[in-house]
């Protein structure tokens, strides 16, 4: 068993921005205040045991080229052990104060579900050992309801309800054990529950058994008594053609429809937004505006490819304007920033997962440090106050409180000509503004 896999790397300091030691923070200086709060605390940084412990850096045309130790044959347990000795290792050593994981990502799937469950409960035993000795926390956990032969259409939007009883069990496990961990929240994605043809899909039926399915877990959650948030993640397409929580719009009519609106919130991805065909802004926005903003996934997409790249963030700007709308609205309360991305296949050293964890929390950092400067200095904010003022004064107060019907608001244009003078939306100006705080 390997003791240290990540053995030849020294723990990652801050050493400022003229460091040129590639294996530093230049910007994420977890202790410096900003808005309030220490950096991490703001940031509520996490690492994913999928994309940086248990995927081995295949691909659908090639295999594995990772071939991290527990990589390699052998007893599927003690592979896992070594995974989780190896991912704290890395978890301390990078000085992530979170991670996240799904079921299967920490413990081999057993034979019979029970098998699975215990395999679960013996490495779970070693992780909190692991939480205990390190301090480092659970952002969230999650089922992998989407990767086993038996959820190939789907799991709470299967055709067979056995499907969903079995998916039941699974996230009756995961929940409890998040809370168990002390987790601060607890994901659902809903990884096929879509449809790949309508020929064979009663989208009726699908949408009500997802509804039942959420209903569920709302009550488990309150039986077990786990204060932590539930969240969707939304995501367009990818594994299926369709997937029914499209974007944060379509997962808040969702929940309405189900009166679930006030059990669960969204945990955003960034790469999942630009596939929805919308900006990573705007997906925040659109949760912040409706009360439903929980957690992030960070990452990036790639604006030339049609899939989920989920590559590391690394441009402090488009960041900032992330971060300004967030930190403008408070930030987080339990959720954080889950780094949701994975190195490119040919990236194949341990050390690359430092450089690229590094790159990230960097450009959060620079974003994050932006955001205060936009949000401090106000004049962004003072733009959109001016631009709406009008809402303010007598006619908009007038409309908004309900006391004009539309023939008394045309009878006032046509007593008064009145004649609406066009403003400029300074679009340019105003992007020159951010350019000057980052
Ligand atoms: C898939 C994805 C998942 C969820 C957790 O695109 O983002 O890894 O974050 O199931
Ligand atoms: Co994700």
């Amino acid at each position: 068993m390997t003791q240290s896999y990540f053995g030849s790397i020294a723990p990652i300091k801050y050493e400022g921005p003229q460091s040129e030691n590639p294996l530093a923070f230049r910007y994420y200086d977890k202790n410096r205040m900003v808005l309030g709060k220490t950096m991490e605390a703001q940031l509520r940084a996490a690492v994913c045991y999928w994309h940086s412990f248990a995927w081995e850096g295949s691909d659908v045309f090639g295999q594995g080229t990772f071939q991290r130790p527990w990589h390699k044959a052998g007893d599927p347990m003690q592979l896992a052990q070594e995974k989780l000795v190896a991912a704290f290792e890395f978890f301390e050593k990078l000085g992530a104060p979170y991670f996240t994981f799904h079921d299967r990502d920490v413990a081999p799937e057993g034979a019979t579900l029970k098998e699975s469950h215990n395999n679960l409960d013996r490495i779970l035993e070693g992780m909190q050992g692991q939480m205990q000795r390190t301090g480092v926390k659970l952002l969230w956990g999650t089922a992998n309801l989407f990767s086993n032969r038996r959820y190939l259409a789907g799991a709470a939007t299967n055709p067979d309800p056995e499907v969903f009883a079995y998916a039941a069990a699974q996230v009756v496990k995961v929940l409890d054990a998040t809370h168990r961990l002390g987790g601060a929240n607890y994901v659902l994605w809903g990884g096929r529950e879509g449809y790949e043809t309508l020929l064979n899909t009663d989208m009726k039926r699908e949408m009500d058994q997802l509804g039942r399915f959420l209903s569920l877990v709302v009550e488990h959650k309150h039986k077990i008594g786990f204060k932590g948030l539930l969240l969707i993640e939304p995501k367009p397409k990818e594994p299926t053609k369709h997937q029914y929580d499209f974007d944060t719009a379509t997962v808040y009519a969702f929940l309405q429809k189900y009166k679930l609106e006030n059990e669960f919130k969204v945990n955003i991805e960034a790469n999942h937004a630009i596939l929805a065909g919308h900006t990573f802004q705007h997906e925040v926005a659109y949760a912040i505006n409706n009360g439903i903003f929980g957690s992030l996934d960070i990452n990036r997409g790639d604006y030339l490819l049609g899939w989920d790249t989920d590559q590391f963030p690394n441009d402090p700007s488009e960041m900032a304007l992330v971060l300004y709308t967030l930190y403008r609205a408070g930030g987080f309360t339990t959720g954080g920033m889950n780094f949701d991305a994975k190195l490119r296949r040919p990236s194949i050293d341990p050390e690359d997962m430092f450089h690229a964890h590094i790159g990230g929390l960097d450009s959060l950092a620079r974003g994050l440090l932006t955001a205060e400067k936009m949000i401090n200095d106000g004049k962004l904010e003072d733009v959109i106050r001016q631009r709406y003022a009008g809402w303010e004064r007598e006619l908009g107060q007038k409309i908004l409180g309900g006391k004009a019907s539309l023939a008394e608001l045309s009878k006032l244009v046509l007593d008064q000509d009145l004649e609406p003078r066009p403003k400029s939306g300074r679009q340019e100006a105003l992007e020159n503004l951010v350019n000057r705080y980052i």
